[in-house]
């Protein structure tokens, strides 16, 4: 897969040295249920990347200049538990190096390892979950590194928050937090989840992401597409909100199952991880140096991570 640049940029833009962004491409199909496919999705994206316009309009910025590495894929796939470790390790290895670590899917059994990443080198994590499925099953098929079970660890070990559910088993209701859970069709109703979900984050901020959180007219190649789902302005609203006033540490899309006869999603998905990327970066110029965040520990609470530097990996 690894043939060409992110986003067709410019080589001076996609070194490992210069780059402040990581992209890990993980296309893994292992345990989905319904529709296969969502291992295609990483080369869809990328194919759709580099059809895309590199300024962003909104934030006026050109942010592939903060230099974005592609990382080799992490193709692991001899079990679910093999490919949450590989995606774990990979993680890590990058957020080590300081770099704003970002992760395409691949179905949402990666995100285990990308969410057990974050929390072993961030402080109080938070994290932000947005999906049509509560995702909180203990174990699914016989595995706990099941699709249906990607945010059961970050349950247990993170202040999680779920936004945009609309599918679960009544089983899940005894894992489930709804004080932090903000079901689709009570935001349908009423926009004041927006503000109550941000006043429940922690400053240090993951975002796991599976696009079928998405309305099926808007983003229909996904496994499981469900009715009632968000919109594409309401979620750049929410998400902008999210980087101007937390710490986002880091993010995973999950769940694009490409479908060759509707490009639309591809082109969503594309344009989604690019504003994602355009909001963590809007305030910096492209010659300024990514603030990391484990340098400094001085930068107060928002800046500290577990993560050492002098630890040897
Ligand atoms: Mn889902």
């Amino acid at each position: 897969m690894k043939t060409k640049t992110y986003a067709g940029i410019p080589e001076q833009f996609s070194k490992l040295d210069q780059s402040k962004i990581v992209l890990i491409p993980v296309p893994y199909d292992g345990t989905s249920t319904w529709q296969k496919g969502a291992d295609k999705g990483p080369e869809a994206f990328l194919d759709a990347s580099a059809n895309m316009e590199l300024y962003d309009i909104e934030t006026d910025s050109e942010v592939y200049k903060q230099g974005v590495f592609l990382a080799d894929a992490v193709t692991q796939n001899t079990s679910p538990e093999a490919i949450v470790d590989a995606v774990h390790q990979a993680t890590k290895t990058f957020i080590k190096k300081n770099k704003f670590v970002t992760i395409f899917g691949g179905e949402h059994s990666v995100s285990i390892g990308t969410i057990r990443a974050f929390n072993d080198m961030f402080e109080d994590l938070t994290v932000l979950h947005l999906d049509a499925h509560a995702d909180l099953r203990e174990s699914y098929d016989g595995s706990p590194c099941n699709h249906a079970c990607a945010v059961y660890e970050a349950s247990q070990t993170t202040n999680l928050i779920q936004v945009g559910i609309r599918s679960m088993d009544a089983i899940e209701k005894t894992v489930m937090d709804t004080d932090k859970t903000y079901f689709a069709h009570q935001m349908a109703v009423d926009d004041s989840w927006v503000d109550a979900a941000i006043d429940q984050m922690t400053e240090n901020v993951f975002i796991t992401l599976d696009l079928d959180v998405f309305d099926p007219s808007i983003m229909p190649s996904t496994g499981t597409p469900e009715p009632g789902g968000l919109l594409w302005y309401e979620t750049l609203e929410f998400l902008k909100q999210v980087f101007e006033e937390k710490n986002v540490v880091g993010f995973d899309i999950v769940e694009l199952c490409p479908n060759k006869a509707e490009k639309s999603s591809d082109f969503l998905a594309a344009k989604l991880y690019y504003k994602m990327l355009s909001y963590k970066f809007k305030d910096e110029a492209s010659d300024e140096s990514f603030e990391s965040n484990f340098n400094d520990d001085n930068k107060g609470i928002t800046k500290i991570s577990k993560f050492n530097t002098q630890d040897d990996y």
